[in-house]
């Protein structure tokens, strides 16, 4: 069983956010009461990955946390001989994952695995997820990731991308901030908890705007682009190679 996230409810030193057994321990929670829609995203990532899922094709589930995207996709996959491949560089997380992922009954094979998707071979795939990942990847090496995913696509895959972004200019960033900031307090946040993760994660996530997504996405060679979901600055997009 996980908790309730109070991991900043406490006046604190911060250091950088990492995902540790601390923040494994009420992750759900954590996502939950942060990411507006967050439900809705993840079974619309399975509904997507159902419907584009190829035969005889790998399904990455990349940064996978808990296991919520596979699992959502491995629901929604008809097709025959597909595999899900997800993976975290965060040990504790991956541990969890795998403990979890054994509570759900399925023909669908899953293989979690423990890596870094800067260093990952991606080979015929039908459908790649990046649910919230991509922001933590240092932003000079987003685009040679997203290189390799075009690449290990097959014709008519998808990239399912979900991103926090920032506002295109600094009033709009300040009023999509202030927005989720209201979300969080409506969930029950603090204003210490929310400043003190505030602080803790400037360092390790910096989101791009939505339009040099996309911008990116056309330059590397995805034929289509299609917003589906934002809500203050929580952003999913489908990109079809
Ligand atoms: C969900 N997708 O519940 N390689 C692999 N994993 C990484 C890397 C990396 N270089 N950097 C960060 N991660 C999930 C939510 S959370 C989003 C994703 C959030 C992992 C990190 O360990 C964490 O588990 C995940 O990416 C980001 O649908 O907490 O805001």
């Amino acid at each position: 069983m996980t908790g309730k996230d109070s991991i900043y409810a406490t006046e604190q030193q911060i250091k950088d956010f990492s995902f540790d057994e601390n923040v494994v321990e009420v992750f759900p929670d954590m996502i939950q009461r942060s990411v507006p829609g967050y439900a809705t995203i993840v079974s619309t990532m399975g509904k997507l990955a159902g419907q584009y899922a190829q035969s005889n094709s790998n399904l990455y589930d990349l940064g996978c946390s808990l296991g919520a995207v596979t699992l959502s996709m491995r629901r929604n996959i008809e097709k025959q001989n597909c595999q899900i491949i997800a993976v975290d560089n965060s040990k504790a997380m991956v541990e969890r994952c795998q403990l979890h992922l054994k509570g759900f009954k399925s023909d669908v094979p899953v293989n979690v695995v423990l890596g870094d998707i800067t260093e990952l071979t991606l080979e015929n795939a039908s459908v790649i997820a990046l649910n919230f990942t991509l922001q933590f990847i240092p932003q000079e090496q987003r685009e040679a990731v997203l290189k390799h995913i075009y690449a290990s696509l097959k014709p008519g895959g998808v990239l399912l991308l979900s991103e926090k972004v920032k506002g295109e200019n600094d009033l709009t960033d300040n009023l999509l901030i202030d927005l989720h900031h209201d979300f969080k307090r409506h969930n029950g946040y603090s204003e210490l908890e929310i400043s003190q993760k505030r602080t803790a994660i400037e360092n390790v996530m910096r989101p791009d705007p939505l339009s040099k997504h996309i911008e990116r996405l056309h330059n590397i060679g995805f034929s289509q682009t299609q917003v589906w979901y934002q809500c203050f600055n929580f952003c999913s997009l489908v990109a079809i190679k």
